[in-house]
């Protein structure tokens, strides 16, 4: 239980969900200094401390009401509330917000050159990985008989060097499957980071601060999915425009000094605007077409 005032938030001290937690509090207004190595970083302007820690720490860390809030993968999430489910423990948190980066799926690879039909080809098979809890949830549901072992680092060497017949880890890009002569055959779990917090008891002092981040960071990510485009395009063809970028709002229409015949519109669309897009306004006559990231939003 955490009684001081200070609202806690886990993040992850040094993986692939740093830059981006940090970023995403940093851009919330939260000022405070993590340069230095210590476990926990006193904001300078809010009643918060940021406590940074191994991933797979974060969930036992909301789940036993250490910390109030924490940023963490999907993957790790569930697992470990499996592995706690097992241990009789308290598994109580809340998902706050999805977030839009760590952004993976946990799938089961087998070799290359190995023949595989469907989830059938799993039985009687051994699987390396490191999250045997999610792997014996999907494949128990789906009745397969298999046996797994736990690796926390060089999954995808396992079955080069004799040790399973088959993986189940984090994929991205698949660069390392393909690295290791590995085939992603099933995704069972899609992933991405979150923001948790804790269902033990929050004073409302603290959930107020909670309440105000959950705002920000709500038009952070909103903003980040949207952009900001700016065109002069012939009056005749506005309805078009606006057919063409189905994700822009209401848009702002105004007149060009020294021409009649065409308006400059303004919009924010919730879409990326691909170069595609960008091409189609081309041909229906727009110019001076401005595609602008936006920082922040509040609805
Ligand atoms: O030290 P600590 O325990 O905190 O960190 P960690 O080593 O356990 O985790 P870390 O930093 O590797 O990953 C943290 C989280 O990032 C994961 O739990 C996921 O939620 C998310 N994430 C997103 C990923 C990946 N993408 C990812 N590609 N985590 C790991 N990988 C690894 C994967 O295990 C494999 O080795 O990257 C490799 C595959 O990448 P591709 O691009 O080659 O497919
Ligand atoms: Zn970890």
């Amino acid at each position: 239980m955490n009684n001081s005032n200070r609202l806690r938030i886990a993040i992850q001290k040094s993986g692939r969900l740093s830059d981006d937690s940090i970023k995403l509090l940093l851009l919330c207004g939260i000022k405070v200094n993590l340069e230095q190595q210590h476990l926990i970083s006193f904001s300078q302007n809010m009643p918060i401390e940021v406590m940074r820690v191994r991933d797979d720490d974060i969930p036992g860390l909301i789940m036993d009401g250490i910390v109030e809030l924490g940023i963490v993968g999907k993957n790790v999430l569930e697992e470990i509330a499996l592995s706690r489910q097992d241990q009789e423990k308290s598994i109580k948190y809340q998902i706050l917000k999805d977030l839009d980066f760590g952004i993976c799926r946990l799938s089961l690879s087998v070799p290359v050159d190995k023949n595989y039909f469907n989830l059938k080809c799993f039985n009687n098979t051994c699987i390396a990985t490191s999250y045997p809890y999610l792997l014996k949830k999907y494949l128990n549901k789906e009745k397969i008989q298999f046996s797994s072992f736990l690796l926390n680092g060089s999954v995808e060497v396992a079955p080069r060097a004799g040790l399973s017949d088959a993986i189940c880890d984090l994929v991205s890009t698949g660069g390392t499957l393909e690295t290791n002569g590995l085939r992603e055959v099933e995704v069972i779990y899609h992933s991405h980071a979150c923001l948790i917090s804790s269902s033990k008891d929050i004073s409302s002092f603290k959930k107020k601060i909670i309440e105000k981040l959950l705002v920000r960071i709500t038009g952070i990510i909103t903003a980040r999915e949207s952009k900001y485009i700016m065109l002069h395009i012939p009056i005749n063809k506005v309805k078009e425009v606006i057919s063409l970028l189905s994700g822009a709002e209401h848009p702002t229409i105004l007149n060009l000094v020294g021409d009649k015949n065409r308006v400059a519109m303004h919009m924010v669309s919730r879409e990326s605007i691909f170069w595609e897009t960008m091409e189609k306004l081309k041909i229906l006559g727009a110019s001076s077409i401005l595609v602008l990231p936006i920082e922040k939003m509040m609805e």
